[in-house]
């Protein structure tokens, strides 16, 4: 048996939050471990469908996705959630709401430099122009985990590393 945890991703838009907690969910479902991903596509445009980006929507934002993960994790499902949660406050929140050992933090460390030359949605070149403001990293804050369970570098190392990085700190915690 298999031991239900949150697994938080944070980091900037575009470090690869989404693209490797779905990769690492793909690894938990071929171990046929009840896993699921929450990410923008299934919390922002439902359940948090009307709230912005601003410091107090993204607290509330971040708020119900520590309940809803607590909820997962009383259902016995590993649960991944891929947003920026840029406040540790927030983060720390959200962790305080399962047990000890249960929340563990992935910091998906990107440069900011390396989003903005991806810039997969062209959300920092709107941002630099000023059609997009309180945009993360740059005019609204990121917290930097200063503690995070797991940091992976998404320019240093390929998705298959990082995944390996999180599949073996599971191991080692005794969740898998
Ligand atoms: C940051 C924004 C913003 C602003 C829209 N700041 O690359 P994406 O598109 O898919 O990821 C970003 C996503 C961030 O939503 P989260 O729910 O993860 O943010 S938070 O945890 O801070 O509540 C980006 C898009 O939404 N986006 N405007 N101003 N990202």
């Amino acid at each position: 048996g298999h031991k239900s945890c949150v697994l938080w991703f944070t980091g900037l838009s575009g470090a690869g939050k989404s693209t490797l907690a779905n990769a690492v969910e793909q690894e938990l479902h071929q171990r046929g471990l009840a896993s699921y991903v929450l990410d923008g596509d299934n919390i922002r445009h439902g359940l948090n469908k009307g709230l912005g980006f601003g410091e107090e929507d993204r607290k509330e934002n971040i708020r119900r996705i520590g309940e809803v993960a607590k909820l997962f994790v009383d259902a016995g499902v590993i649960v991944l959630t891929a947003f920026i949660s840029p406040y540790r406050s927030d983060r720390e929140l959200a962790r305080s709401l399962v047990e000890a050992g249960e929340f563990i933090e992935v910091y998906v460390k990107c440069p900011l430099e390396e989003c903005e030359r991806r810039d997969v949605k062209g959300l920092y070149e709107k941002a630099r122009r000023g059609e997009i403001g309180q945009f993360t990293g740059i005019s609204a804050p990121y917290e930097e985990p200063l503690q995070p369970e797991i940091v992976v570098e998404s320019s240093e190392q390929t998705i298959e590393e990082s995944v390996a990085a999180v599949l073996a700190y599971l191991e080692q915690a005794g969740i898998l």
